[in-house]
């Protein structure tokens, strides 16, 4: 069977799936897909994932996942033993609130504005606008967020899958200066001690050394 392939971009929402390989310690293929270059929207990709997006996950056995929250169930139910899925049924629901949270909300409404204004159907003098609402919106949701956690360390207690979903809008405010919470401020820090973090912050072309600094 082939090995698994994740369809990423560097510095992208794929960074969480591609931190969960390396903590669930998956032997894998990377493919990058040029986004601004619209390699996601040439039929080869589409094929892959028909929505355009990434991350996608292809399985050993051929199927593809081609949803952040679902890839990260998914190696984490399925990979070494489940360890990074909680087993109790209330920390399930909880792992799948904060990781719907971070993707629909925090990015899907705030950071999503930011980054791609154009996708709001604005004229060029409208983009910063949009791109305020954005930073708003995610500044709002990360607060939020921030109150879904226990009050220190993981996520959940012990490292789950949620916690690489929360580093990348963490890692995302920390780029483009959108304010964290003190509780968020904390997690990121932490999670930027993990050696798959700083691993695939390296690959992606970033130096974890100069991250977490902004008070
Ligand atoms: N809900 C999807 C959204 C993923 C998503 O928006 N990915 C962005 C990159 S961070 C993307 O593929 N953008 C290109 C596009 O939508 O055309 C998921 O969680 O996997």
């Amino acid at each position: 069977m082939a090995n698994m392939c994740l369809y990423m971009a560097p510095g992208s929402c794929s960074t969480a799936a591609n931190i969960i390989l390396e903590e669930v310690e998956e032997v894998f293929e990377v493919a990058v897909i040029d986004i601004p270059a619209g390699q996601n929207r040439r039929p080869e990709y589409l094929a892959i994932n028909p929505r355009g997006t990434i991350p996608s996950l292809r399985l050993r056995d051929g199927s593809v996942l081609t949803d952040l929250v679902t890839i990260a169930e998914w190696l984490g139910r399925n990979c070494r033993r489940g360890r990074y899925w909680p087993a109790d049924p209330a920390l399930q629901e909880r792992a799948r609130a904060i990781m719907h949270h971070v993707t629909g909300v925090v990015h899907g409404q705030g950071f999503a504005r930011v980054f791609v204004p154009e996708a709001y159907g604005c004229d060029p003098q409208e983009a910063a606008q949009v791109i305020a609402e954005g930073r708003r919106i995610a500044a709002q949701a990360l607060v939020e967020a921030a109150a879904m956690l226990d009050a220190e360390g993981y996520a959940l207690g012990t490292f789950t899958v949620a916690d690489p979903i929360l580093f990348y809008v963490e890692f995302w405010a920390d780029m483009t200066d959108v304010p964290l919470p003190p509780r968020l401020l904390d997690h990121y820090r932490f999670m930027l001690g993990r050696d798959a973090v700083y691993r695939v912050l390296r690959e992606e072309g970033y130096d974890p050394g100069r991250l977490g600094k902004a008070a």
